[in-house]
């Protein structure tokens, strides 16, 4: 299709960066745009203003965020609760939003309880980042609350005979822990642990934070951390993953009282590419090339 625009070398350049902005425009381009042999002279000056729509073209990508969830309209059937971590007798979390944001607490007892919350009709891909915000104060139980990336939705559940029962593999999470003003993180890739921390007390101070992430960076390796006012700031790296993981995504909990002690809200996945803007970008640049071909 590109090659049948035209064969001269001046239109190359200008094709090489349309193709990847919309390929369909391309050819509209080409019908609008007969070529005349001088169009490289013409484009040389105008170079600055081709890399201002590529630049407000891939700041808009950049900005395109999918709202997963607010937590504004009642329900979260969308959400499967499985217990990963069991040092009791089963007592389920329970997750409301009926604040308008999303809290857990324990339905009855003390015992820790991992529990993982999760959808699988969005996932975390390459170069995307999951960021909820959140609201905690530090309290006096044990209350790990955050988002989670798993490889699956469902992983199996422990079933609790006596002991401690473990089911956990192939999630990353990364959490508040609003006994200790701390960030705590956890990843099994397989059954293995990769790396969990109980986490660094004040770090940050909770009045300062905003937020928690998890940015897959490759197939396998996934930072994750906490956002203040200045910024994210990443706890920890796990790489080797398995690329599974990332398939569902939701939350991560263990909360040790029957009070909700923290709120998260706004779940997220950034960057979001959206076909209309692709398409309205491909456009601004085909019409910048039209006007400057004109001008000569
Ligand atoms: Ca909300």
């Amino acid at each position: 299709m590109v090659a049948s625009i035209s064969s001269k070398k001046s239109d190359k350049p200008i094709r090489h960066k349309t193709t990847c902005l919309n390929p369909e425009a391309i050819v509209t381009g080409a019908k609008v745009l007969p070529g005349d042999g001088t169009e490289a002279n013409n484009l040389k000056p105008n170079m600055k203003k081709i890399s201002a729509v590529i630049l407000v073209c891939s700041t808009g990508l950049i900005a395109q965020a999918q709202l997963i969830d607010d937590f504004s309209s009642a329900g979260l059937s969308e959400y499967t609760q499985t217990i990963v971590l069991q040092n009791g007798a089963s007592s389920p979390l329970v997750f409301s939003d009926s604040t308008g944001g999303l809290t857990v607490s324990k339905a009855s007892g003390t015992a820790a309880e991992q529990v993982l919350f999760l959808r699988n009709d969005y996932s975390l891909g390459v170069g995307q980042t999951l960021r909820v915000g959140a609201s905690v104060a530090t309290n006096s139980i044990y209350s790990d609350f955050g988002i989670v990336v798993s490889a699956l939705v469902n992983p199996t559940a422990a079933v609790w005979v006596s002991g401690t029962v473990d089911t956990r593999n192939n999630y990353i999470a990364v959490y508040v822990k609003g006994q200790t003003d701390a960030i705590g993180r956890a990843g099994f890739n397989g059954a293995v642990n990769a790396g969990g921390s109980s986490g660094t007390a004040g770090v940050p101070d909770y009045s300062n934070l905003l937020g928690l992430f998890i940015n897959r960076t490759a197939a396998d390796t996934f930072a994750v951390g906490y956002t203040t006012a200045s910024g994210d700031t990443t706890t920890f790296t796990y790489t080797g993953m398995n690329t599974a993981i990332g398939n569902a995504i939701g939350f991560y909990a263990d909360v040790r009282g029957v009070t909700s002690y923290g709120t998260l809200d706004n779940l997220t996945i950034t960057p979001v590419p959206e076909p209309s803007t692709l398409a309205l970008c491909g456009m601004s640049f085909l019409g910048l090339v039209a006007v400057m071909r004109r001008k000569k």
